[in-house]
């Protein structure tokens, strides 16, 4: 590659993986340091491929963010996805896909789980992490609700899906009351707290007045929200612009 279209091609990672601003540092890419492509390079060992849509990776982008870590990320058009040729070439036919490296992970409760073993945020021992499983596939349910609501019932069952969610958010209080390190699980933030975290912000969307019964969630967001590192990525931009959800409802 001649050193031009070199950095024509660097430019446009960059724009996409500044795009989220993962961390500080990735903010801070300037036209200085996109004459060092080969640093940039080595800086973001992870390739997120998915539509141009918060859904299902803020929380992974959240923890990538908060452990300093680089991401990649490729946004696919919904007209290139209805071509049809990446559907087929993805092993349950949908997105997002992650890669680290050789490996190729689906699932992106299976992508929490490897970024949360690899950066600390999988509980201290066994028992630990099977709370913290527990804990995740909780926010899994909640968040399924919610995926139909906006996808299929938006119009008809918004009121009744916002009463009935208090429901749904007494057992998160009722753990994180009991917590004393303000995590979901242990003394340490786990990839279950950014997973519920991230859920929390969007309900907060869809009923503003969502986290009013519960003071402990709510100075959970707030606390979450606060680290800096989450603080600069939810206050950027590219990351900001993107919508919740794919239809336009949030
Ligand atoms: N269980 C999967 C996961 O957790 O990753 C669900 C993935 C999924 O539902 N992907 C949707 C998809 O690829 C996009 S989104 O709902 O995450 O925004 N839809 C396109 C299709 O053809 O199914």
């Amino acid at each position: 590659m001649t050193h031009q279209k070199h950095f024509k091609a660097y430019k446009r990672i960059v724009a996409r993986t500044s795009a989220h601003c993962t961390s500080g540092a990735a903010r801070a890419l300037s036209e200085t340091q996109l004459s060092r492509p080969t640093l940039f390079y080595t800086m973001a060992p992870y390739t997120l491929t998915y539509f141009p849509v918060k859904g299902r990776c803020g929380a992974l982008k959240m923890m990538l963010a908060d452990n300093d870590q680089q991401l990649k990320e490729n946004m696919v058009s919904i007209e290139e996805w209805m071509k049809g040729d990446m559907k087929g070439s993805c092993l349950f036919g949908q997105l997002p896909k992650f890669e680290d490296g050789d490996l190729v992970l689906y699932q992106s409760n299976a992508m929490l789980r490897h970024l949360g073993r690899k950066h600390g945020a999988y509980g201290k021992n066994d028992c630990e992490a099977s709370l913290i499983d527990m804990m995740n596939d909780a926010v899994e349910d909640l968040r399924l609700k919610y995926i139909k609501l906006i996808y299929q019932e938006y119009e008809t069952g918004k009121e009744a899906y916002c009463k009935d969610l208090p429901n749904h958010l007494k057992p998160f209080e009722s753990v994180l009351s009991k917590s004393k390190s303000g995590f979901l699980v242990g003394d340490q933030i786990s990839f279950a707290d950014y997973n519920l975290f991230d859920l929390l912000l969007n309900h907060k969307v869809l009923c503003s007045a969502s986290l009013d019964s519960f003071p402990t969630l709510k100075s959970y967001v707030d606390k979450i929200a606060a680290r800096p590192k989450i603080k600069a990525l939810l206050e950027c931009e590219n990351f900001k612009k993107l919508p919740i959800n794919g239809n336009g409802k949030q």
